[in-house]
């Protein structure tokens, strides 16, 4: 990843390498032109939010890395967005807590699916699921429905970053455990998610990793304990509370 010479020093230091790394990916054919529109509205988001990773949706990774320890079949889900920003952290993400990783895309294509592919490979991804897609998540008409049997189809818990309602909604309705990262607190697949986090993908995927790194030797009983007193409404609406009034209380 070629990232420009932005000095650390810069107040949106952070911003700027990412909006760097999407339209990296957009070259290189990993990510959607409408990426760039979803990172835009991200990015409001996160302005509202202080560009920090506040302690409800530290919580939220908590609970998410525990759901991934506790998964009989985690899956990671990467779509064109979530290549561009992180493809190294996802690859640790998925070694650290036993998960597969699957490219699931909106905007299909074979091109776009072996570029991301390869991008994953180049980072460390030694399997990269959902080339094959010989299966279809039911009640969805759109190509995100094409999944693998032995990937997403078979996963009890699933995580979906940057993702369009409707999949979601339909992921839901196969009975399996979802962990939604996204910005916007009301979006349809925030509200649908088991463990919703509201935080950029940049530092919750990383925060998922360090958290599964503390409990990778927590027993059943504490990983199951730590999800059940999550509680998802909570964390979007203190998540709400950041954005329109600037506190989460
Ligand atoms: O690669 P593809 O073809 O699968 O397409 C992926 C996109 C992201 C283009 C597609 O899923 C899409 O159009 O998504 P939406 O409907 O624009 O939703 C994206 C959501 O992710 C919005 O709610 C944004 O606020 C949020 N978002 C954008 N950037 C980030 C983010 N959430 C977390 N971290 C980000 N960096």
């Amino acid at each position: 990843m070629s990232d420009p010479e932005i000095p650390e020093s810069h107040p949106r230091y952070e911003s700027l390498l990412t909006r760097h790394r999407i339209e990296d990916g957009v070259e290189k054919g990993i990510t959607s032109q409408q990426g760039l529109i979803a990172q835009g509205r991200g990015e409001a988001f996160d302005y509202l939010l202080g560009e920090e990773t506040i302690p409800s949706a530290d919580e939220a990774a908590r609970a998410a890395a525990a759901e991934l320890l506790l998964a009989e079949h985690p899956v990671l889900s990467v779509n064109g967005n979530v290549a561009a920003l992180v493809p190294g952290e996802i690859v640790e993400l998925a070694e650290t807590t036993g998960a597969d990783i699957e490219v699931n895309l909106f905007n299909r294509t074979p091109e776009r699916i072996e570029a991301i592919a390869d991008q994953l490979r180049e980072h460390g991804a030694t399997e990269v699921k959902g080339l094959t897609a010989d299966e279809r998540i039911p009640g969805l008409d759109h190509e995100r429905a094409k999944v693998d049997a032995d990937g997403i189809y078979a996963a009890d818990v699933v995580l979906v970053p940057l993702e369009d309602g409707d999949r979601a909604a339909a992921l839901a309705e196969m009975g399996k455990t979802e962990i939604v990262v996204d910005l916007n607190p009301l979006s349809r697949s925030a509200k649908a998610a088991d463990v919703p986090i509201v935080d950029n993908v940049i530092r919750a995927v990383p925060k998922m990793t360090e958290h599964a790194r503390e409990l990778q030797d927590a027993s059943t009983a504490e990983l199951e304990s730590i999800v059940e007193a999550f509680d998802p409404e909570a964390a979007l609406a203190s998540a709400e509370r950041q954005i329109r009034d600037g506190s989460p209380e």
